[in-house]
């Protein structure tokens, strides 16, 4: 998503090292370079912005507050937008809710305060983005948890929600034996333990989820892959053009013919603008074929990059 938006990914900040899941900050940061926050008394290896209440992380013209908001952790930081607009609270408070203190030093009294004291005393319109909620719920805001929290909303005072939090009785995570080692070393991959990429190619999956190569992978790899052409008949024979030694299987075709294409090696898939063939690319997925991705941009990105392409007849020999 960040390359389809041709967005900058500057730093991923992590609010405190999580109990439940390993944070995806090291792999953002192997694939895009971007810098790894989290606060310095973590002391979590990787870790390139060193945070402490009073930092500023600017991105742009705009800039987010570190505010330290300790008792789930004592680690924890909360993220203000310059204009107190939004803050992201990381576990210190959650929809409706509020992140446990029974470990990783949590203590409810200093949750107490760094709820009332750095949360909930910004203006009543700022909304708050939890670290996670359990039920889907992805926003609240200062108003509503100052009036609803089930744990210190309403009239509640500092002993209801000390004595709510230590009378309270969760089970432990389920993954905290995983995710907490992952997140000292912001969550970076034992050695052979990375998620796979694919080996042939330098696959990149799109935010629709599906498998994509840049068409100048193609020109400078023929012949390591069968060209699928999904388009008709007429398009393949016509003024477009179509990649020299492609194989023709219209859309409407493919399944009933996938097993006319070889299988010694990878499969691209293309059609007139990359759509097509994406649904072609899930069809030979499913189908089976374990390697195979879609041309992005389809001929028409091959054409604008000058690759070369043949005009005559309607068909054309294997590659
Ligand atoms: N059920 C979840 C864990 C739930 C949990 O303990 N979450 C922590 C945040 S790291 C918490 O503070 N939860 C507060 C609550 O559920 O009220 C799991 O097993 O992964
Ligand atoms: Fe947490």
């Amino acid at each position: 998503m960040i390359r389809e938006l041709g967005i900058e990914l500057l730093a991923c900040l992590d609010t405190h090292a999580h109990a439940d899941h390993v944070t995806g900050s090291w792999l953002m940061h192997a694939a895009t370079g971007s810098a790894i926050g989290l606060a310095a008394s973590v002391g979590a290896e990787h870790v390139s912005l060193l945070l402490q209440h009073g930092d500023r992380v600017a991105f742009g013209q705009r800039a987010l507050e570190v505010r330290a908001t300790p008792g789930h952790t004592n680690g924890c930081l909360s993220f203000v937008l310059d204009d107190h607009s939004l803050a992201f609270c990381g576990d210190a408070l959650l929809v409706r809710g509020c992140g446990r203190c029974d470990f990783q030093q949590g203590n409810a009294h200093t949750l107490y305060r760094s709820i009332t004291e750095q949360l909930l005393s910004l203006p009543e319109s700022c909304l708050l983005y939890p670290g996670h909620d359990y039920t889907g719920r992805g926003v609240t805001s200062v108003a509503e948890e100052k009036a609803f929290n089930a744990r210190l909303g309403g009239e509640a005072n500092e002993r209801d929600f000390v004595v709510y939090m230590e009378t309270m009785k969760l089970p432990h995570p389920h993954r905290i034996a995983i995710a907490l080692p992952g997140n000292l070393r912001s969550g970076k991959p034992r050695e052979g333990s990375a998620p796979g990429g694919a080996s042939w190619a330098p696959i990149q999956r799109s935010y629709a989820g599906l498998p994509e190569l840049p068409p100048a992978w193609l020109a400078s790899h023929r012949g390591e892959a069968v060209v699928v052409d999904v388009r008709s008949a007429e398009e393949f024979g016509g003024p477009d053009g179509r990649i020299p030694g492609s194989l023709l299987i219209p859309l409407p075709e493919l399944e009933a013919r996938a097993a006319e294409i070889p299988t010694d090696q990878p499969v691209v898939v293309l059609c007139h603008s990359g759509s097509r063939s994406a649904l072609g690319t899930q069809l030979l997925l499913k189908a089976g074929r374990p390697q195979v991705a879609n041309l992005r941009g389809g001929l028409r990105a091959w054409q604008a990059n000058g690759y070369p392409l043949n005009f005559a007849g309607a068909s054309s020999p294997l590659p």
